[in-house]
């Protein structure tokens, strides 16, 4: 090989390397396909308290992954009902059971719950200065919606924590922000 040659041949491997750990670095989590919302039959889609209802024709996607967790992973806090006929649907999958909205209790993006190996454990939340540990009950289905199951919802995004009532009082949230607050989780 001559010099030159080998030169460019140590310059493109550092590039690949360097573009590599970039990626692992960052853990970039991709879709893993797109769902086409179809508008809710009547009377479904439970739109109690702002829950989003699919829309005829849009494209949601859907994933497998969720963002890395770290010691304080970010993520977004949105509001759900585990009770019987709250918006959250189904029982809740961890324990097959309904949750009252007093329990502080949460369902987390597919790639978090993890096949449920988070199941009934503990997270703490943080936001706004304050903390609450919450028990992780249920899955925020990222890879399906727009179904009779999920309530005419969408695909959950990836970095969800799906929270009872009892989260965001404890969080100290009035009730007229309660919807989607940025915050940290850790632990479980
Ligand atoms: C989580 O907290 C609840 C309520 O305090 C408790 O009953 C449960 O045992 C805890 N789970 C774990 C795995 O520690
Ligand atoms: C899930 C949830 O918080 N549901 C509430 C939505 O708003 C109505 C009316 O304010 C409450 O009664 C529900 O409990």
């Amino acid at each position: 090989m001559k010099n030159s040659s080998l030169g460019a041949f140590l310059l493109v491997l550092v590039l690949l390397l360097a573009t590599q750990s970039l990626e692992a670095r960052l853990q970039v989590c991709k879709p893993s396909g797109e769902i086409r919302g179809k508008n809710p039959p009547p009377n479904q889609c439970n739109q109690e308290n702002d829950s989003d209802c699919c829309k005829n024709g849009k494209l949601y996607p859907t994933y497998k992954c969720s963002p890395p967790v770290s010691g304080s992973t970010k993520a977004v806090l949105t509001l759900n009902s585990f009770e019987k006929d709250g918006d959250g649907g189904a029982p809740s999958e961890c324990d097959n059971k309904y949750h009252s909205d007093n329990t502080p209790v949460v369902a987390l993006s597919t790639g978090w719950y993890s096949g449920g190996s988070r199941c009934l454990n503990n997270i703490t939340i943080s936001a706004n200065g304050r903390s609450v540990t919450a028990m992780v009950v249920d899955e925020c289905d990222s890879t399906m919606g727009c179904d009779s199951d999920h309530d005419y919802q969408p695909p959950c995004p990836n970095n969800i924590v799906d929270a009872s009532k009892a989260v965001w009082k404890a969080l100290g949230v009035p009730e007229d922000n309660w919807g989607e607050l940025d915050i940290t989780w850790s632990g479980a």
